[in-house]
């Protein structure tokens, strides 16, 4: 006899139970209580093929309750993905082992994406189905044609980043994404009343979602709302009642079963409850083998989608190929080139905030792929082009987006869509407001994500807004994530190094920091060669000697040049190196950064922000420029000289160093 859908519920459940107690740490109440809608799902609806985790058209699946991360895995074995063995399952939260607590994302697994913090998972399949609208628009509707499904739990639903995203999905009208609501009213804290009595129907149709109410163990039930759903012209929402810790007799429906072991006792009297006779870690063939029938019939399903593919002309075949392997086009570095060169002879002076427009107007139309937006603030930041389109609610062919004053929920967006692939986003912000996005931008780094901030009115040179809008901890902060890139860059040619390196790279997402005044155009030399590539480089020097080392960033630089020449005037030589970005300066050999920041010369720091983390360019005698306090209301140049960040100030400095 074949399993019954029971079975198949209970061995999500029991291999859940059971690396959990073997962890000794973990979850097991939400994989209990969600492992009914989750059979429902793979067996019935989700397009999946386990043979190749990386299908362009499979079905999204993302677990934004990624504490319930024992549900994913259990799914991920039992339906054959060869990355999660058994013996990965018995090895749940032990070091290097794929099934980590919070797995967040791995590529070739399954794992779509997971958020340790809670919320992150909604925005991320918010960006995930704008992708999927967006590629469908671009490449037919025969090609590109996926759901976004989504497992979230009642902390999801409380994190405000869920309200920012999910009201732009009903909105954008995102008929292709389905949340299944874990309604089990519990939280750590115990039952979800002690903080919350949203109307939860209300609150998503205002949103425009479509929103559906279902008992969470009823198969016929579950189904039903799934098929509604797949033909609603709107996002949907399926709220289901569910118990959490299901099964158990003494922890079910209690805070007690969310985030600990159920302990041995517990766990023999669910067995016996639930009727399971088997041992830990012990699935019996034909229920193993019905699952791993689930998981075949996306073979099927990629084959005929092949066929599709394989029927498009070339040209099609090698640009979706090209986009969903990161790769830039053919003719990109001759592009840049041309453009640099365009960008050299016109010397302009002018806001960086303008030399990436600038740079973004010229690259925007051959990257079809580069798909931008501001979280409302497009005239400021300067991210919206002449050749930007904007999407509309159910209207997908464009490449800009208005997110909205949704910072946070655009950048947990962002790493949605640059993790479903085929498109490298890039959004922008005052820089003070990254604080805003921080918890996402944090995760782009941590998922090691192509994803492009553009971050403008960069220092207290934004002038008259005054300190609640002037960055000042902001680039030491970012500076001090992993696996982020921080540029700052001084004029447009550094601009657009920037950004071509920001474009270039895969394995992390970029920052760049842009200023809201004019600055002027500093390089003094063509070169091919993309010099911020270098993260610091020497920009002019006095001599081969130079008894001080000026180090600056972005609208400081042209103070470090200042000083420079009012140094030579009194006979003081000295060099500028233009540091815009600090980290891949940190990546050259010890020789290259030698040579650029000498020994020998003693040195100063400018940067309109907090010293913070410049000490390590200095050594013990030298000095930063920079700031230790908020900042200040009034025209920017007032403020400057407020705050000593003059190349007076650097020329009495530098003469106090050198005893003149
Ligand atoms: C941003 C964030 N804050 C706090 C936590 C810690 N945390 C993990 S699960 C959880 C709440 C659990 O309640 P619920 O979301 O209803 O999950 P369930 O109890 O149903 O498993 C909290 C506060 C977190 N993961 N992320």
């Amino acid at each position: 006899m074949s399993p019954v859908f029971k079975d198949l519920t209970n061995a999500i459940r029991f291999l859940s139970i059971d690396a959990v107690q073997k962890a000794n740490s973990g979850h097991p109440g939400l994989p209990m209580g969600m492992a009914d809608v989750a059979t429902v799902l793979f067996k019935y609806y989700l397009r999946f093929n386990p043979k190749n985790p990386n299908w362009i058209n499979r079905d999204r699946f993302i677990l934004s309750a990624g504490h319930g991360s024992m549900l994913l895995y259990s799914l991920l074995y039992l339906t054959g993905y060869k990355n999660i063995s058994i013996k990965d399952i018995q090895n749940f939260r032990q070091l290097n082992s794929i099934c980590a607590g919070h797995p967040e994302y791995e590529k070739n697994s399954g794992i779509e994406t997971t958020t340790g913090p809670l919320g992150q998972g909604l925005a991320n399949a918010v960006g995930m189905a704008i992708t999927e609208e967006i590629m469908k628009k671009r490449f037919g509707s025969s090609l590109i044609n996926h759901k976004t499904y989504v497992l979230a739990s009642d902390g999801d639903l409380m994190e405000g980043i869920s309200h920012e995203a999910m009201s732009l999905a009903g909105h954008l009208k995102l008929k292709n994404l389905i949340v299944f609501f874990d309604n089990n009213k519990i939280s750590i804290d115990g039952s979800t009343s002690l903080a919350v009595s949203d109307n939860y129907k209300k609150r998503f149709e205002s949103y425009g979602w479509s929103f559906q109410e279902v008992n969470g163990h009823n198969e016929k039930q579950i189904s039903n709302a799934i098929k509604k759903s797949l033909k609603s012209k709107k996002p949907n929402l399926i709220s289901c009642k569910t118990i959490i810790g299901y099964g158990s007799p003494n922890k079910s429906g209690k805070a007690s079963s969310h985030g600990s072991p159920l302990g041995e006792e517990e766990i023999i009297l669910v067995r016996k409850k639930l009727k399971w006779k088997h041992k830990p870690f012990e699935i019996p063939n034909e229920i193993l083998d019905e699952w791993r029938e689930i998981g075949k019939k996306g073979i099927l399903e990629e084959k005929k989608w092949n066929l599709v593919f394989n029927k498009k002309n070339r040209k099609i075949r090698d640009e979706i190929t090209r986009i969903t392997n990161n790769k830039m086009p053919k003719d990109f570095d001759k592009q840049i080139l041309s453009l640099k060169k365009k960008i050299f002879d016109l010397k302009t002076s002018e806001a960086s905030r303008k030399s990436s427009a600038f740079v973004l107007e010229n690259i925007i139309e051959n990257l079809p792929e580069l798909v931008g937006g501001s979280a409302d603030l497009s005239g400021s930041n300067n991210t919206k082009t002449k050749y930007s389109t904007i999407i509309k609610p159910s209207n997908f062919k464009g490449n800009y987006i208005h997110y909205g004053v949704r910072e946070h929920g655009m950048a947990g967006i962002m790493n949605g869509m640059a993790l479903h692939g085929g498109i490298i986003p890039y959004g922008g912000t005052f820089l003070i407001f990254s604080d805003y996005c921080k918890p996402s931008l944090r995760l782009s780094a941590l998922m090691g994500l192509k994803v492009i901030y553009v971050f403008s009115h960069d220092s207290i040179g934004l002038g008259e807004d005054g300190p609640t809008h002037q960055p000042i901890e902001h680039l030491a902060s970012l500076r001090a994530i992993p696996n982020l890139n921080v540029f700052r860059p001084a004029d447009t040619i550094e601009t657009l190094e920037c950004w071509e390196t920001a474009l270039k790279s895969s394995t992390n997402p970029s920052v760049i920091a842009l200023s809201r005044q004019k600055i002027p155009f500093v390089t003094e030399i063509f070169t091919d060669k993309n010099m911020s590539a270098q993260g610091g480089y020497e920009l002019k020097k006095t001599n081969t000697n130079p008894e001080i080392t000026l180090i600056a960033s972005g609208s400081e630089v042209q103070i470090a040049i200042d000083s420079l020449n009012k140094l030579k005037e009194i006979d003081i030589n000295s060099k500028v190196v233009s540091m815009p970005c600090q980290e891949l300066f940190d990546r050259q050999p010890k020789e290259y950064k030698e040579k650029v920041i000498e020994k020998s010369s003693k040195k100063i720091s400018i940067e309109a922000g907090s010293i913070f983390g410049w000490e390590k360019y200095i050594d013990s005698d030298g000095a930063s420029l920079g700031l230790k306090s908020f900042g200040k209301s009034g025209p920017y140049k007032a403020i400057y000289e407020n705050f000593n960040l003059t190349s007076d100030s650097v020329v009495m400095i530098a003469k106090k160093m050198l005893n003149k």
